[in-house]
C-alpha cells in the first residue's frame, strides 16, 4: 500500500471516531507561538482538563480589546473535550457604550452559551459569575491581561494572586500568571487560574469534524445540497444562506472560516 497523505490519515481518523463513537478526549492544543513557560505547562493543563467540569472563557473590553476569535476557539476546545463553557466579558467599566457588552453577549446566548458580564474593578457581575462557578471545577482561560486573576481576587480577596497592568504601548497583558494553580472558592468550588494564551492551535482535527463544533450550524447543515458540505464555496449551502439572512452571526461564521483555514 502506498503511503497515506496527512489528509487521508485525518479522514480515516475522523471516520473511525465517528463511525465507532470513539472520542479521543486528549486531542488538545499545541500553542506554537506561546512563551516557553506555557508550553512547559501544557502537559499539566491537559491533565487537569480531563477532570474539568467547565472552561471559563474570559475576554475583556478595551484593554486588551475583545477578540471573539479566541473565544470561539476556546468554545471549540470545550466542545471537543465535552465540557461546559461559560463566557465572561470583563472590564465592562471601560466601555463607553454599555450596550456593546449586551450585543456581544447576545451573539452567544442566542446559541445556548452562558455569558456573564463583569467588572473585577467595580465588583460588577461577581454574584452572577460565582453562581456559574459554584460546585464545579472550572479553568479560566483567555488572553493575558483580560483579568482572569483579578476576577478570582475579586471573588475571594484573601487569594491575593499577582496581577500586572496591561502594557500601554501594546495594549496587551504581560503574562503575570506563569503557573497553573488551583484555588478553592469554597469546599466544593475549585477554580484553576491559567497563564494567558496567545492562540490555540488544534492538531489532528479534520475539517469535516470541525463543522460539528459550531453548534448553531447544525440545524441548517442538514439542508445543504451536498451532504459533505463544508459551508465554504459550495452551491446551495444552507449555512451560508443563514449567514446572509442574519440567522448565523457573521463573526461566528468568520471564526469558522479562520478555523477551517488554520487546519489546512
Ligand atoms: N478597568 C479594569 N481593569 C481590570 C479589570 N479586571 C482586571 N483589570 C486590570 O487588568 C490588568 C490585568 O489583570 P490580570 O488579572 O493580571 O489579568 P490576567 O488575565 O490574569 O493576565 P495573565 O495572568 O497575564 O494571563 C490589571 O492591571 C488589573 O487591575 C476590570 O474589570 N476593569
Ligand atoms: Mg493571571
Ligand atoms: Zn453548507
Amino acid at each position: 500500500m502506498s503511503r497515506l497523505t496527512k489528509r487521508q490519515k485525518n479522514q480515516i481518523h475522523y471516520y473511525l471516531r465517528h463511525r465507532t463513537g470513539l472520542q479521543n478526549k486528549n486531542r488538545m492544543i499545541h500553542d506554537s507561538r506561546a512563551p516557553k513557560f506555557i508550553e512547559q505547562h501544557l502537559p499539566y493543563v491537559r491533565k487537569v482538563a480531563k477532570n474539568l467540569d467547565q472552561l471559563l472563557i474570559v475576554g475583556s473590553f478595551v484593554s486588551p480589546e475583545l477578540k471573539t476569535g479566541l473565544i470561539d476557539r476556546l468554545l471549540v476546545l470545550a466542545e471537543i473535550e465535552g465540557i461546559e463553557s461559560v463566557i465572561c466579558l470583563n472590564k465592562v467599566d471601560l466601555l463607553k457604550d454599555a450596550e456593546e457588552a449586551e450585543r456581544i453577549a447576545e451573539i452567544y446566548r442566542r446559541i445556548g452559551y452562558r455569558v456573564v458580564i463583569t467588572s473585577a474593578k467595580q465588583g460588577k457581575g461577581l454574584q452572577d459569575l460565582l453562581e456559574n462557578l459554584r460546585e464545579k471545577r472550572s479553568a479560566l482561560s483567555g488572553h493575558s491581561g483580560v483579568g482572569k486573576s483579578s476576577l478570582l481576587n475579586a471573588l475571594s480577596p484573601h487569594l491575593q494572586i499577582r496581577v500586572e497592568e496591561v502594557s500601554r504601548s501594546h495594549n496587551k497583558g504581560r503574562h503575570a500568571t506563569t503557573q497553573v494553580r488551583i484555588y478553592n472558592l469554597d469546599d466544593n468550588t475549585e477554580v484553576i487560574d491559567l497563564p494567558g494564551l496567545k492562540m490555540i492551535d488544534f492538531i489532528d482535527i479534520h475539517p469535516y469534524e470541525a463543522r460539528l463544533y459550531f453548534r448553531e450550524f447544525h440545524q441548517f447543515a442538514d439542508q445543504c445540497h451536498f451532504s459533505d458540505c463544508l459551508h465554504l464555496t459550495e452551491e446551495r449551502c444552507a449555512v451560508k444562506e443563514a449567514v446572509n439572512a442574519g440567522e448565523i452571526h457573521t463573526l461566528r461564521y468568520q471564526s469558522y472560516l479562520n478555523f477551517i483555514e488554520s487546519l489546512r
